[in-house]
Formats: C-alpha cells, structure tokens, sequence
C-alpha cells in the first residue's frame, strides 16, 4: 500500500503528481485551500436554520450558550443530523421514484431500448404486493408494479410496503418506538417541518423522526430501486471485469459515466458494443469504444454488464487528468462541480444530463427516456468526433489495474455458497455456527479528502479477512477493495484466515463480495434477513454476527445508510463521524441509549485498525449470546497511513 499522504493507491498518487506538474488543481488543493475547517460546523453547533444567525454554540464556554432563538446544542445538533438524514434519503428515494416511472413506461412500450429483464423477480415482486400475476402480460404487470410502488412515496395510509420483510423482532422494534415509516415523501417533509425554526426543540423525538425517515430510505427507496432495476435491466450475476486508471485505453475512444443513475448507462453499454458504433468509431482512428464508469454508476454497469470500473470518488478528476477521456457523462450524486475547471484543460467533453443537475459551464444534453438508444448512440458518436482532438502526446495513464468478480446479490450469494443443489443460507449459518466464519461485515460508503485516499477501507478489511470475516461491499469502498484485489477469488488464499479461506476456496468466491452501487445497501439488508429465516444464528438482525462499517464516510447519504443500518439492527462503525460530536447527549444517544430501541449503535471511531478490533469483539460478543465457539484472534499486519 502506498505511503503517500493523499491516497494508498499508487495509480490514485501517479495521476495526482501528473496533474500538479500541469498546475490542475484538485480536491486535495481545494481542501488545503479551505482550511482550517470551522470547527463549530464540523461538531454540529452551527445553526443556519433562520436568518437571525447563524448563530455559533461555544463548546468549551463555562456558562450555557444558546442560539438566538434558545436552541441549545442537542436542538442543534440533533436538527442538523435530522436534515442530513432526509438530504440522503432524499437522493436515494428520488432515483427510485425515477426507477418506478421507467418500469411503467418500460410496459407501457414507451422507453425505448429498455424491456424487463427479470421476469421471476417482476413477478416476485408483484406477488408479495398483492397483485394478481396470473394470465396478466408481462407488460402489463410492470405498468401495475411501477404504479404500487410509487404508492410508497405519497400514499396517505399504511407504511412502507418493503418493511414487511423485515423479521418480525424487528418490525416489532420499530412499532414499539413509533418508527414505521409511513410514505417515503411524507418522512421527507417531515424532518424539514420538524428541523423548520421554532418546532421540534426535543433532541431524542427529532432524531426518532430521522429514524422513521432512513428507514424509508433503506427498506424504502433504496430497496425499490435495486429491485426495479434488476427487474428491469436484469438481477447481476458473478461476472469478470478489471478496475482502476490503467483500464483507460489509449487507442480507444475512453467514455466515462459517473453518478448513480443506470438508466442512460445501462443504455450507452448496448450502443457501445452495437457494430455501427464500433466501425463509426474506427472511422475517427479508434480501434474501438471503452465505457468504463466512476463511483455507483459504475457499479451499477459493472454489476450487470461487466463494463471495466475507472476509479471512486476521489479518483473522478483525476481521470480526466489522463488527457484520454473523449466524453464524461454525469447523473446524479457525487458529481464534483470541480470536473468542469478539470475538463476545461483537456479535450474531454462534460455533459449533464439529468434535468436535477446541471454545472455551470458544462453542456446539459437532456435524457429522455422515450429516444434512450438514441440518446446513448448520439452520445457515443459525440464522443467518438471528439476523439480527433485527443493530444495523443500528453496522455498519461497510469498502468495499474486489476481484475475483479462482481456482480453477487443476496439471491445469487448463497445460492454459490449452497451449492447447485442447496440453494439456501444454511451453509453460510452453519459456517458461522462451527467457527468458520467468524460473521459477516458490510464496509460501504465513500471516499473522503480528510482520510488518505482508500487507505481506511482496505486497512479495516484486510484485518477482517485475516479474522475469517466475510466482507462485503458496495459503493466507493467495493471500488477501494477491488483495486487492491480482493475480489479475486484467488485472494482468499492471499490474504484469509483459514476458515474464510476454505470456503473460498470451496465455492469459488472472492473473500471480498461486490453487491453494487450505494442503493444496493438494501441487498445486505435482505441477506442479514435471509440468515435470520435460515435460523441458528439469532431471531432478529440484532442477534446475527454481523456489523456494518462506513470508514471514509462523505455524504448524507451515508449518514442515512448508517442510521437505517442501526435501526435495522446492525451495528456501525462510522467515520468521520456525522456532526453531533458537540452535543454530548445526541453524541449518547447515538452510540448507546439507541441501542435500547433498536439493538444496535453508531461506533464513531478514525482509527481503522480500532475498527477493526472493534468490529471482531462485537462480533465475538454476538457469537458468546448465541453460545458459539469462541475463535482466535489474529494480529493485524504492520501498516501505517
Ligand atoms: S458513489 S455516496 S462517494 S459511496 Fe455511491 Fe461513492 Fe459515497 Fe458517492
């Protein structure tokens, strides 16, 4: 791992060096720019809520501060963290609610190019809503499920139709705190009511209401959207493909997608390898097309088409640095603005094209579902054009890449795990119940200027695996995992411990599993609840030897992740922490007193190999209720930041 204080990936440090020899400026320059950080923001005691502050908490003051309007610090602090819920749940619920219109235009025949791909789970899906599958069309039950669904975002009555395949011990948590969230929107507006000046002041029921609002995020708009979206661009399965800058091609037309939305990449993956598209790309001297993908839309194109994977957040700028990039197509979520300054050096070609998010600057070419393949061809002939203006002399790409598998989900996990003929979770219970596998870990979320660039994550799951801890991953830290090549199923014999290893080596799994984008979180909820149906390991997701672990965390919708994970049950361990460090008593709650209600609390720990530790004792501590063997614990390999 490298030692170079911006990042621990060589290609991510190579890249970054060759972008300061041009004088570009990055996310790295801009953050020493923004210095020293405000600390008052930074503990969540600033209040930009009305317009008679900001109004500033002095944490270290003797006498009690107040806001002009009386909040104190946990009003404070707990209003910030309850807006940063609903921005995350926000994002993830508005792509879902995109998803659904996609499905009723997909049956209604009205989006071109797009058709449902996974008739089992369409019809899957359908009857656990209720709705009559027999002698209805294809067609006609998609319209019927994008309509029920969408039912979830405004619907006046009921809760949240996915909640009910929680385990019961848990629905029965949520019922008894008030929680069950009833329409995605309505917990949405919510929180913005209550945080509103001058409404909820009590520090415990505003952060009740975050709750109530990412659990609609996570059993919610999160599981709406990976479900439609295996419906319809079909449900991934184990499939080969390579990460990291090296995959750019220098004698290839290099289009990157970048966000979280599939809808247009899923289409760009068809035109690509269409024969018209290829030979109008030789036409411009290329000897072909090379999408490849930044952050979840990346994963998302991985996951279900194999395409290669560029990099993670902290890697986007630097990917057009190469100087070999014809055309970055962005959606929506983790895009930085800080892209158009870097595009405007080179001869790559920006575009927006979700109606949300336009950036100053840079070309807005609108999608439109109804000419997707068109919209996809067009894009990819614009790109080829611009190959021409390629300055091959001043490309530099940094050669590391690496292979990975992808593509596992919570159906096709276990069912490799049981074999052909044992399609079920039991051998992963029982794995866990004779100490082969000490328990199960998701590390997701994202990359973060304030830690060393991937050095978090892969600190924290190599000490995981060499304590026979299945991992697995979604969003930027998959990506971080993968580059170091873990997802390999040759790996587990590199870097597990025995038990992991064995079965490994049985299956022909990676020790690392890639379950998708940030939306596909939803994918390990359904695992952890898979495992408790399964039986001999606990009654509810707060029994299992599981945790959950953000450890380069960025957005608010890691903040919402983390929140629906605890409230689900699962133990998480979060860094940087959410700003609620200044109130000691949100600080309380969130790390303890929640643990009452839910099972399960937020560990806010910077140190990975902390984590790490952390992680296994909890994990022991799960295995010791449920009277399982104890098992031995393996000294992490010397590594420093
Ligand atoms: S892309 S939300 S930086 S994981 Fe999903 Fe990566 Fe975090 Fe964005």
């Amino acid at each position: 791992m490298s030692q170079h204080p911006i990042s621990s990936d060589p290609a991510t440090v190579k890249a970054h060096q060759h972008a300061r020899e041009q004088n570009l400026t990055t996310v790295w320059e801009r953050h020493e720019a923004v210095k020293p950080i405000c600390a008052f923001g930074d503990l969540g005691l600033c209040c930009t809520i009305c317009y008679m502050g900001p109004c500033r908490i002095d944490p270290f003051s003797a006498e009690e501060i107040r806001g002009a309007c009386g909040a104190g610090r946990d009003t404070i602090s707990a209003r910030n963290f309850t807006r940063a819920v609903a921005a995350g749940t926000a994002a993830h619920s508005d792509h879902a609610r995109g998803i659904c219109h996609t499905l009723i235009e997909t049956g209604q025949g009205k989006a071109q190019g797009y058709r449902v791909m996974d008739l089992d789970k369409l019809k899957r899906v359908a009857d656990e809503h209720g709705l009559k599958t027999a002698d209805v069309s294809f067609a006609d039950l998609a319209v019927r499920l994008g309509q029920r669904l969408l039912e979830n975002f405004g619907q006046s009555e009921g809760s949240v139709s996915f909640l009910k395949r929680a385990p019961k011990g848990q629905q029965e948590r949520w019922e008894r705190a008030g929680v069950l969230p009833r329409a995605i929107d309505r917990e949405v507006v919510e929180c913005l009511h209550r945080t509103h000046e001058g409404v909820d002041a009590e520090y415990r029921s505003l952060i009740l209401q975050a709750v109530r609002c990412a659990l609609a995020d996570g059993w919610g708009g999160s599981m709406i959207a990976t479900e439609l979206q295996d419906v319809i661009f079909g449900s991934p399965r184990p499939i080969r493909s390579r990460v990291n800058l090296g995959i750019l091609k220098k004698d290839q037309v290099n289009v990157v997608v970048h966000g979280h939305e599939p809808v247009l990449s899923e289409m760009l993956g068809v035109a690509a390898r269409e024969p018209q598209m290829l030979e109008y790309a030789r036409s411009k001297g290329a000897e072909g097309i090379n999408l490849s993908g930044i952050c979840c839309t990346a994963n998302e194109i991985l996951m279900r088409q194999g395409f290669p994977v560029a990099g993670n957040f902290l890697q986007q700028e630097l990917a057009i640095s190469t100087g070999a990039i014809e055309m970055m197509v962005v959606d929506v979520q983790c895009v930085m603005p800080g892209l158009q300054q870097m595009a405007s050096h080179f001869h790559t070609k920006l575009i927006t094209t979700s109606d949300k998010a336009r950036i100053p600057g840079i070309e807005h070419v609108p999608f439109n579902e109804h000419e997707a393949l068109d919209c996809a061809r067009s894009i990819l002939k614009n790109a080829a054009d611009n190959f021409v203006r390629r300055n091959q002399a001043s490309v530099d790409i940094p050669e590391e890449v690496m292979d990975l598998v992808a593509g596992f989900t919570a159906e096709n996990t276990f069912h490799h795990l049981g074999g052909t003929f044992r399609s079920t979770y039991r051998p992963l219970n029982d794995a866990i119940m004779s100490g082969r596998l000490r328990g199960v870990v998701g590390v997701v979320g994202c990359n973060n200027v304030r830690v060393q660039h991937d050095y978090n994550h892969k600190t924290l799951v190599e000490e995981l695996l060499r304590n026979d801890v299945l991992v697995v991953e979604t969003g930027c830290a998959a990506i971080a995992c993968a580059k170091e090549g873990w997802m390999r199923p040759e790996a587990a014999r590199e870097i597990a411990g025995k038990g992991l290893q064995e079965i490994c080596e049985v299956v022909g799994i990676p020790p690392v599993l890639h379950m998708g984008s940030c939306v596909d979180n939803s994918r390990i909820l359904i695992a952890c609840t898979e495992m408790v149906r399964e039986g001999g390991i606990g009654e509810d997701l707060s029994q299992l030897p599981v945790a959950a672990a953000a450890v380069e965390a960025m957005s608010e919708k890691a903040v919402a992740i983390g929140l629906y994970a605890v409230a689900s049950g699962i133990t998480t361990f979060f860094s940087p922490a959410p700003r609620v460090l200044g109130s000691p008593a949100v600080y309380e709650y969130l790390t303890q007193g929640i643990e009452k209600d839910f099972g399960a609390h937020w560990v806010f720990e910077a140190d990975p190999h902390e984590v790490a530790r952390g992680i296994i004792a909890h994990l022991d501590q799960k295995r010791t209720a449920l009277k399982l063997e104890p098992m031995k614990y393996q000294q992490p390999l010397a590594r420093t930041a």
